[in-house]
């Protein structure tokens, strides 16, 4: 009786997805999105989930992590959705589709796929949530640009292209990479090594 009031849910389930994937939008809201990634150590290990929403002026991340070291820990998107273990160097570089310099304290920054750093209390957990008007999941048109009254660095200037925030789910997806040191910002390498790693759409075969 549980396994069938089980696999009945479930395929409630599926079908309200499917409705919503094929539901055309009609507001920002119906064209709001959400990934859930699975986000792995360097041995295979889960460590948790990110989910990913795009909203109407941006994308919403949620971590809830568990099973890392202490700390403040670096966390981006990188730019290709591949996280070969052990050293997840198959995800790339920091998503930079503007050909910005890294971090928030450098003048030329910061990279699309640049996020403050998350903090792992000492029980390994992490609960974070943040956001982004730089990054979105499937191309997004940004709201209000070249409106009167937006002020210096808001509008076009946080857009991936002009008129549009960066999309991750891109031709080659995206990945979320926690590092093993914290990200201070300005020095791409103070973040150090990567020790886990979630795929936000997987580059296309
Ligand atoms: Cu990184
Ligand atoms: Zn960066």
């Amino acid at each position: 009786m549980r396994s069938l009031v089980l696999s009945l849910s479930l395929s409630l389930l599926a079908s309200a997805t499917a409705v919503a994937q094929q539901t055309p939008s009609r507001s920002a809201n119906a064209a709001a999105q959400q990934v859930t990634v699975d986000m792995k150590n360097t041995q295979g290990q889960s460590v948790g989930t990110v989910e990913v929403r795009q909203l109407a002026n941006g994308t919403l991340f949620v971590a809830e992590l568990e099973n890392l070291p202490p700390g403040p820990h670096g966390f981006h998107i990188h730019e290709v959705g591949s996280c070969e273990a052990p050293d997840f160097k198959s995800a790339g570089g920091h998503f930079n589709p503007t050909g910005a310099a890294h971090g928030f304290d450098s003048a030329d920054g910061p990279h699309a796929g640049d996020l403050p750093n998350i903090h792992v209390a000492d029980d390994g957990t992490a609960t974070a949530e943040f956001f982004s008007t730089r990054l979105s999941l499937s191309a997004q048109q940004v709201a209000g640009s070249g409106s009167a009254a937006t002020g210096a660095g808001t509008g076009a200037a946080d857009a991936g292209q002009a008129g549009e925030r960066a999309a991750m789910l891109d031709s080659d997806g995206s990945a979320i990479i926690v590092h093993a040191e914290a990200d201070d910002h300005a020095d791409m390498d103070s973040a150090a090594a990567r020790i886990a790693c979630g795929v936000i759409g997987a580059r296309a075969r």
